[in-house]
C-alpha cells in the first residue's frame, strides 16, 4: 500500500503539521548510506542524519546483520531481576567509550527517558546520602530535555511547555540561556561572549540556598533550540559552581555523544566531566530506539547499600537492555571504532563551517551557527509570519532540491553524517542556497 493521502489519517504525526503534511506528504520509503528514496522514486541527500540519529548513514550493513542475527536468536528477554548478554556487553562498551569515572549504564528507550531517568538518580543519590533536601532542580531557558514531565519541566522551550504550564514538576528553576544574537551573531564554534552567564546558576544558589538544589541539567551544545553553542569558560565556570555548592551537573548529550562534536561525548571534547551524562539517538545510530545514563562511581557507589536482596533504585522500563537494540548499539560501537568515525567527524569540522559561514552574508540570514558536525543558519522572520520562511524552506528543499532540512520556526539546523563527502555538501549547500535565494 502506497502512503496515498487516504491512508494517512490514522497516524497523529508527533511534532509535525499533521494537516498541511497530509496535503502532500513527504514519504521515505528507504535509506541506503547517505540518501533517502522517496515514494515518488526520488533520492534525497540527507543532511539531518536522521533526526541527530544516523551518524554512520542509513541502513548501515554490520548494524543490520547484526541486528538481524539478534531477533532471531534472542527476540526479548526481561531485565528485571533477569538478564540478556548483549546488554552488559554494551554497558561495558559505552562505558569504555566514556570519560574516565563513568563505569555505570542505565538503559532506556529514548532520550526523553533518559533525561527523567537521570533526573530520578540525582534526587535518589541526595536521598541515599542523606541531604534529602536536595531536591530543586535547575534547568536552562532554551533548553531541549524531552517531552516527559521530567525533562519538559527543566526545559526551555516555551512552545513545548505553554500547554503544560500549571502541570510543570514543582522546585525547577532555570539559568539563562546562553545565546544572545546582539553579542554573539555570527560567531566560528564557541562564541568569546557570555562565559559570565554560568553565573546565574549563583544567583539561584543564593535565592535558594545552594544546599537545597540536587542538580543543573544543560546540553554542552544546545541542539533543538537552533545549535548555541557553550561561550569560552562557560560549562568549566558551571562546572566550578556546582562543586562549590554540592550540585550535580548532568550533560544531556542526547545529540552530542558519539561524534557529533568530533569526539566520543562533549565531556571529553569540552575537558568538562559532569556527573551523569544523558545519551540515546547515536547510541544505535539510530537503528532501534535506546537511551543510556552514565554516571561516576560515586552515584552508583551511593545506592549501593543496605540489603543485598533490596532493590536498590525502584526504576526501570520494560524494554531497559533490549536484547536487540543492544545488539544495534554494539555494531554501532564496533562501526564507530573500526571505521574511525570520530576522527572522519573532526576532520570534516572546517569544510562544514566554511560552507555554513558561506551564507553569512546573505541577506535573508541573521546568524550562523556551529560546533562540531552541528550547524545552524537561523533567517530573519518574514514581516508578520514567524516560521512560514524556514518551514517553506524545508518543504522546497526536499521537493525542488531533494534534500532533507530541518527546521524550526526560520532556524535551519544541520546534522551531517559523521562520514559525509564534502563534495556531496557542495552540492546540497548549493541547492539549499537556491532554495533561500528564491523564497519570499
Ligand atoms: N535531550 C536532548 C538534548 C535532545 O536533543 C531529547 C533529550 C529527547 O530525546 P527523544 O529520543 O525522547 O526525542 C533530545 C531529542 C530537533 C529535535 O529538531 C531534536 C530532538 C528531538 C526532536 C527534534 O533538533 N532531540
Ligand atoms: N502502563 C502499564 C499499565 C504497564 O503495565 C507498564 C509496564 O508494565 C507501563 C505503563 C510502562 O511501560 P514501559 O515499561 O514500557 O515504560
Amino acid at each position: 500500500m502506497s502512503a496515498a493521502a487516504d491512508h494517512l489519517d490514522a497516524f497523529w504525526m508527533p511534532f509535525t503539521a499533521n494537516r498541511d503534511f497530509k496535503k502532500r506528504p513527504r514519504i521515505i520509503t528507504s535509506g541506503s548510506g547517505h540518501y533517502y528514496t522517496t515514494q515518488e522514486g526520488e533520492q534525497v541527500y540527507d543532511l539531518f542524519a536522521g533526526l541527530w540519529t544516523t551518524g554512520v548513514g542509513h541502513c548501515h550493513p554490520k548494524i543490520v546483520e547484526a541486528v538481524q542475527d539478534q531477533v532471531a536468536k534472542l527476540d526479548y528477554s526481561m531485565t528485571f531481576q533477569s538478564g540478556n548478554e548483549k546488554s552488559f556487553e554494551l554497558a561495558e562498551r559505552v562505558t569504555g567509550l566514556a570519560p574516565d569515572g563513568f563505569t555505570r549504564c542505565f538503559f532506556t528507550n529514548s532520550g526523553s527517558e533518559s533525561v527523567d531517568t537521570a533526573l530520578k538518580i540525582a534526587l535518589g543519590y541526595h536521598r541515599a546520602r542523606s541531604e534529602g533536601n536536595r531536591t530543586r532542580l535547575i534547568g536552562r531557558e532554551r533548553g531541549y530535555h524531552g517531552v516527559n514531565f521530567g525533562g519538559m519541566s527543566v526545559g526551555g522551550m516555551v512552545p513545548n511547555r505553554k500547554v503544560f504550564s500549571a502541570n510543570l514538576i514543582p522546585g525547577v528553576d532555570h539559568i539563562r540561556a546562553t545565546m544572545d544574537i546582539e553579542h554573539t551573531a555570527f560567531s566560528r564554534g564557541q562564541p568569546e561572549w557570555g562565559g559570565h552567564l554560568a553565573d546565574d546558576l549563583e544567583r539561584l544558589a543564593a535565592l535558594h540556598d545552594g544546599s537545597n538544589i540536587a542538580a543543573v541539567i544543560v546540553e554542552p551544545v544546545a541542539g533543538s533550540a537552533g545549535v548555541l553553542p557553550p561561550p569560552v569558560g562557560y560549562l568549566e565556570r558551571l562546572r566550578e559552581i556546582c562543586d562549590k555548592h554540592g550540585i550535580l551537573l548532568i550533560f544531556d548529550e542526547v545529540i552530542t555523544a558519539f561524534g557529533r562534536v568530533g569526539a566520543a561525548f562533549g565531556a571529553e571534547r569540552f575537558g568538562v566531566m559532569p556527573d551523569i551524562i544523558t545519551t540515546a539517538k547515536g547510541l544505535t545510530n539510530g537503528v532501534i530506539p535506546m537511551g543510556a545514563v552514565l554516571v561516576r562511581d560515586h552515584i552508583y557507589d551511593a545506592f549501593m547499600q543496605g540489603p543485598e536482596f533490596m532493590i536498590e533504585l525502584f526504576h526501570g522500563y520494560t524494554y531497559s537492555g533490549h536484547p536487540v537494540a543492544s545488539a544495534a548499539g554494539i555494531a554501532a560501537m564496533d562501526v564507530y571504532e573500526e571505521e574511525g568515525i570520530f576522527e572522519q567527524a573532526a576532520a570534516l569540522e572546517k569544510p562544514f563551517e566554511e560552507l555554513l559561514f558561506s551564507f553569512a552574508d546573505h541577506d535573508k540570514v541573521i546568524d550562523v551557527r556551529n560546533f562540531g558536525l552541528m550547524g545552524a543558519i537561523e533567517m530573519a522572520p518574514r514581516e508578520g509570519a514567524p516560521g512560514a520562511r524556514g518551514f517553506e524552506t524545508h518543504k522546497r528543499c526536499f521537493w525542488d532540491e531533494n534534500l532533507m532540512v530541518r527546521n524550526g520556526m526560520d532556524m535551519l539546523s544541520f546534522s551531517p553524517f559523521l562520514n559525509s563527502d564534502v563534495g556531496d555538501w557542495n552540492k546540497a549547500f548549493d541547492g539549499l542556497r537556491r532554495v533561500i535565494d528564491a523564497i519570499d
